[in-house]
């Protein structure tokens, strides 16, 4: 495969000269290739500000204006006129265009935060005027996303701010390769950025790119290793701090702090105490002392995150304590320098017996995390996946998001793509999260969950915590491939993941808009209407075309154990783990009701408990998630349950068969390599579609002799 080049074929990827390039030719641009910046960078561009993200600001205008032939100047500014100023609201006197900027600010209510900026023309200027030096990064990227329309006499005032202050990627990378789960645990782009082979990979220039891109998509954390901390890792927070301290020295430029996932157990395994006891006082002083040592070497660290008592990690029930316990353990320590420990819900019994049918892992983090509400620290945020079980394509939202009003959430989502094609398959998820962060845990009258992650209090008197939200998680996907994503699609799903942590209510058709823009430029693009269209025909639909040809109506759980890689419709059928379909000749589905089943519908407010407490009421891609039914149960969409199983898996194939075909029209239109690279995958997308079809609708056939209405093959 010859090297992958920037957004038009014959570009290289790489511009010397350019602090923050890339330091490897061969790694792919992502969403800011040179000619992104071709609008602004042939413009006479103003900064005025100062400090560290500033100074990035100005780098960035430097190097764009230098390549393409506008004029960079900086403060002192001899008034001489300009097509962009880019300003810090309270850095000393503003240039004059800028000045006039505050009157259109005031109209729009004036603040700005520090993240947030106001974008607008003043005569033949396009203003931004940013709240702080964040800001500033924010608008800039904001501009270059703009591109021409940025300098368009007609540019409507807008000011930005992001909905979510805490916008936070969860690295799930190993810094010594584990024997089963390698590097990146989950990882399906290579190895890690930033580690390899037991040590730090050093090669920062990678680490700072990466730092460019998040913060030109608004991320603005990140955790630098896994949740299942190994030995080696947990040394992160002690002897290798310096290995975390360099990695944080090269994503400041970018607005990035670091976390660190800590193990509970670190008091002991790195301090040699006897316990780590939340309530030891020599374990909170040993977590007070390691804390300090760590804000030594890092200033702005951003806190822990702890998988605890999950899955093998260990926690505070070994002391007979509680997670609140636990978690205002290390909230304690963080508390005075600024920083914030994330305590993740994911709590469950991993060692069930299959035979027990009353245990349901759905009901778990609510049982585990609702009666603790009110208990946590205000600077523990609690981090909670998406759905009850575990990033499946299609889940109800954790109940626990309404539980606990009182409580600081984050919800997590997952950009790697564990369990939606390991990034071998297109699946576009910006549609699955702008569903999850627009839901109405209480029906039409209450927050959405993004209001709830924001911290946005209910209406009315109500014991909800007022003050910050906590944000959007997920679990990253970029790797040390030179796509970073494996996939060149998959990285729309890192870049949606941004913009919908900064601005929930953002359309995803909208979002992949800007991602193929910048992606493919349309000013070095030979055909930039017929790619915008074909990537939107392929991508727009695709998370629901991966759900129409694997595990059907939010049954979950038919992928191969281990690898997570489908299908294997019985793979988890007798497993320790708590995912099951329950198929029979009769029917399918687990029945989570209170009258009859587990009894999770029990944890929903109203009116969700109701509408999924009935076959009658409960959404169609939901009911084998809540109710065991017969084979020839109507749908709402009128098919039986198991003709909707064919139905799905024939039309889920012809889709991604449809996807392939159309991919071919952009063959010689865009970047040879890149296009080689995405053909390869839809090669194999087909594949395991084909596989998924037959291996689904045989099990069901066989199971239930219902025959195809259709009579199409089933084997
Ligand atoms: O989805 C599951 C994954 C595990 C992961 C776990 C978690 C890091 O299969 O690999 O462990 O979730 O979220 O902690």
């Amino acid at each position: 495969m010859s090297a992958p080049m920037a957004g038009s074929p014959g570009e290289p990827a790489t511009v010397t000269g350019h602090p923050h390039r890339f330091g490897e030719p061969s790694v792919h641009p992502a969403w800011l290739p040179s000619e992104a910046f071709r609008a602004l960078g042939s413009r006479r561009v103003l900064v005025h500000g100062d400090g560290p993200l500033v100074d990035t600001v100005e780098t960035e205008v430097t190097w764009a204006c230098s390549r393409f032939g506008g004029q960079a100047l900086v403060a002192p500014y001899r008034d001489e006129p300009v097509d962009l100023v880019l300003a810090l609201r309270w850095a000393g006197p503003l240039p004059a265009p800028a000045t006039r900027a505050l009157a259109p600010l005031n109209e729009t209510g004036g603040g700005l935060g520090d993240e947030g900026f106001l974008l607008t023309r003043v005569g033949d200027t396009t203003v931004l005027l940013a709240g702080g030096p964040a800001g500033l990064l924010y608008g800039l990227y904001h501009v270059v996303r703009l591109g021409e329309a940025a300098f368009d006499p007609g540019l409507v005032t807008r000011r930005h701010r992001p909905a979510l202050r805490r916008r936070m990627l969860d690295h799930w990378d190993n810094v010594a390769v584990h024997p089963v789960m390698g590097q990146v645990e989950r990882g399906y782009a290579g190895g890690s950025i930033f580690w390899r082979n037991g040590g730090p990979r050093r090669d920062l220039a990678r680490v700072r790119a990466y730092g460019r891109l998040l913060a030109a998509c608004g991320i603005n954390a990140v955790s630098v290793n896994n949740v299942n901390v190994g030995a080696t890792e947990a040394r992160l927070l002690t002897e290798r701090l310096g290995d975390v301290a360099e990695i944080a020295d090269a994503l400041r430029p970018f607005g990035v702090r670091v976390h660190l996932s800590v193990t509970f157990a670190a008091p002991v395994v790195l301090g040699g105490l006897p316990t780590a006891d939340p309530l030891d006082e020599k374990v909170r002083s040993w977590w007070a002392t390691t804390t300090r040592q760590v804000y030594e070497r890092i200033p702005d660290f951003g806190g822990y995150v702890v998988k605890a008592d999950s899955e093998g990690q260990p926690g505070p029930f070994t002391y007979g304590r509680s997670h609140a316990d636990g978690a205002n353990l290390l909230a304690e320590a963080l508390a005075p320098l600024g920083g914030v420990v994330h305590w993740r819900a994911f709590v469950y019994n991993h060692r069930q017996d299959w035979r027990d049918r009353r245990t349901d892992r759905a009901r778990a983090a609510y049982d585990h995390f609702a009666p603790l509400d009110g208990e946590f620290r205000t600077n523990v945020i609690l981090q909670v996946k998406y759905g009850p079980i575990d990033f499946q394509t299609r889940e109800p939202v954790s109940p626990v998001i309404a539980a606990m009003p009182a409580t600081r959430l984050a919800v997590e989502m997952q950009v790697t793509q564990e369990y939606t094609g390991q990034q071998r398959h297109v699946c576009y998820l910006g549609p699955l999260w702008r569903e999850i962060l627009g839901f109405r845990p209480w029906g039409e009258d209450g927050r959405t969950v993004a209001a709830v992650v924001a911290g946005e209090p209910a209406k009315g008197p109500t014991r909800t915590r007022s003050g910050p939200g906590g944000g959007l998680v997920a679990v990253a996907n970029v790797g040390d491939d030179p796509y970073w994503c494996g996939h060149p699609l998959a990285q729309a799903n890192l870049y949606a993941f941004g913009r919908l942590a900064w601005d929930p209510e953002l359309d995803p058709a909208a979002v992949l808009d800007e991602w193929i823009d910048l992606t493919f430029p349309p000013t070095a693009t030979e055909d930039p209407a017929l790619v915008r269209e074909t990537v939107h025909a392929i991508m727009d639909d695709s998370w629901r075309t991966y759900e129409r040809y694997t595990a059907p109506l939010g049954v979950g759980f038919m992928v191969n154990p281990g690898n997570h890689y489908g299908p294997q419709v019985d793979g988890y059928e007798y497993s320790q783990w708590g995912t099951y379909h329950f198929a029979d000749r009769d029917g399918v589905g687990v029945d989570r009701t209170r009258a009859t089943g587990t009894g999770y519908t029990d944890q929903y407010p109203p009116p969700w408990r109701d509408v999924y407490e009935s076959p009658e009421t409960c959404p169609d891609e939901l009911l084998l998630f809540f109710h065991h039914v017969p084979y020839d149960h109507v749908l709402h969409s009128g098919s039986t349950v198991i003709q909707h199983i064919y139905d799905t898996h024939f039309a889920g194939v012809e889709q991604v068969e449809a996807m392939f075909r159309r991919w071919q029209l952009l063959a010689g239109v865009i970047d040879p390599a890149l296009h080689e690279r995405v053909t390869d995958r839809l090669d194999e997308q087909v594949l395991s579609a084909r596989e998924w079809r037959d291996h689904i609708n045989t099990y069901f056939f066989r199971k239930s002799g219902v025959p195809d209405a259709k009579g199409r093959r089933i084997h």
